[in-house]
């Protein structure tokens, strides 16, 4: 262990339904490759939750969450070139190296180049930067933004405009950059289409969004928590339904609203029964269903063969599909030209110190988004 660490303030999961605990860890500083980043704020997105719950197969404590973060840099590692001190920075936790075969097939954001060391809550080289009194603690999803700092590859940081707000565009580390990307760069939504979002959190209220901006014509929004339908009247949902209100199959009462489905559907809470309603609400012959909700372990989806062999498409995207570093830019750039509002999301704020209660008030459904600052 390298006598050279930081000393830095972090959310620890020390087990899964565990509160956090926020104590002090050793940092240690980055190897060649390798960014330490000073995180200015972090988004709680309902992933956190689900590794927190035990449900995550990739799950491992003790391990410091978060993944939706807005950092400045505070130091490289040797042959970093891409980004230099001072630069303001979203980690990513899925990575664009530009070189791995997934970069260069041009046809996914599924960069692999450090999936596998990722996925075990370790740096590319095997080992962790964080440790407390000598013991490891390991990083999760590639970049750990509940810490004062972290660590990251190069290739996990998109250097982004210094003037938008990093207590903002931290979200889109994640929540608004997926919602938004799966409409617009994975179903291609176009003008006219009709589009059903189920769950109104912060993946399917910027799901929302995009479908507005793509010019959807109907955006029906459905969620159990009639608490959502306002922001997401605002935002150009059409319809707002209460699913548990209505008597029959959702996906039946929506083909009779729709004269035979939608286009398109997005699954954004991660229940595979929903899953299942999202494709089946779709048209006969072309509608495409996009599942963004993250199920727990061991859960599987089905439906009839008939659904696709009559036309329909299932189909799935992580950080809507898009390319980090190249693309993440211009959605700050886009947010700064005043295209879509952030503000709109962040229904509380709180130190890292009351991250629990970003936790709980996403349990309870009463935040949009919380953003934790340090
Ligand atoms: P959230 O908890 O903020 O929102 C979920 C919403 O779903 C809530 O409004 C809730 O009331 C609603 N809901 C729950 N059960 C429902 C049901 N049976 N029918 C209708 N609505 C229901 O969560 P979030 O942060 O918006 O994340 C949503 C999902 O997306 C999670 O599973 C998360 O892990 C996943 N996610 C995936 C990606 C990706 O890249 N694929 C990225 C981010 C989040
Ligand atoms: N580790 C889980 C899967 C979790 C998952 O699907 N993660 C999404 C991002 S959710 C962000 O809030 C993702 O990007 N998946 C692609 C990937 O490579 O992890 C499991 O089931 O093992
Ligand atoms: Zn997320
Ligand atoms: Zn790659």
């Amino acid at each position: 262990m390298s006598e050279q660490f930081i000393k830095s303030k972090a959310a620890i999961a020390w087990g899964p339904n565990q509160p956090l605990s926020i104590e002090e860890v050793d940092v240690m500083p980055p190897k060649a490759g390798e960014v330490l980043v000073k995180i200015v704020a972090s988004g709680v997105c309902h992933t956190d939750a689900f590794t927190l719950s035990g449900e995550d197969p990739e799950g491992i404590f003790p391990a410091i969450l978060g993944h939706e973060g807005g950092g400045i840099v505070e130091q490289v590692g040797e042959g970093v070139t891409s980004v230099k001190v001072g630069d303001h920075v979203i980690p990513l936790y899925t990575p664009e190296c530009g070189e791995c075969k997934f970069c260069l097939s041009g046809k996914t954001n599924l960069c692999q180049k450090i999936r596998e060391t990722q996925g075990k809550g370790l740096m590319p080289d095997g080992t962790t930067r964080f440790y407390q009194n000598g013991k490891p603690i390991y990083h999760y999803m590639g970049c750990s933004t509940f810490s004062e700092y972290t660590v990251l590859p190069e290739i996990s940081l998109a250097k982004v405009n210094p003037e938008a707000p990093l207590e903002e565009v931290c979200l889109l580390g994640c929540g608004v950059t997926t919602g938004m990307g799966a409409v617009m760069n994975t179903a291609k939504v176009e003008p006219g289409a009709t589009v059903a979002i189920f769950g109104l959190g912060g993946i399917g209220l910027s799901a929302v969004i995009g479908a507005k901006m793509a010019q959807a014509s109907r955006i029906i929004a459905i969620d159990i928590n009639e608490a959502k339908f306002d922001l997401a009247k605002k935002l150009g949902a059409t319809d707002c339904i209460n699913s548990a209100n209505i008597e029959q199959p959702i996906q039946d009462y929506i083909i009779e609203l729709t004269d035979g489905g939608v286009d398109y559907s997005f699954e954004c809470i991660g229940n595979v029964d929903v899953m299942r309603s999202a494709l089946e609400c779709c048209h006969k012959g072309w509608g495409e269903s996009v599942i963004i909700g993250v199920a727990g372990a061991g859960k599987e989806i089905s439906t009839r063969p008939f659904q696709l062999v009559t036309g329909r498409v299932w189909r799935g995207t992580a950080f809507g599909g898009v390319k980090g570093r190249t693309e993440l830019p211009d959605y700050v750039e886009r947010y700064l030209n005043g295209e879509f509002k952030l503000q709109d999301f962040i229904t509380h704020t709180m130190p890292l110190e009351q991250i629990n209660q970003a936790f709980e008030l996403m349990h309870k459904g009463e935040s949009i988004r919380s953003v934790v600052h340090f």
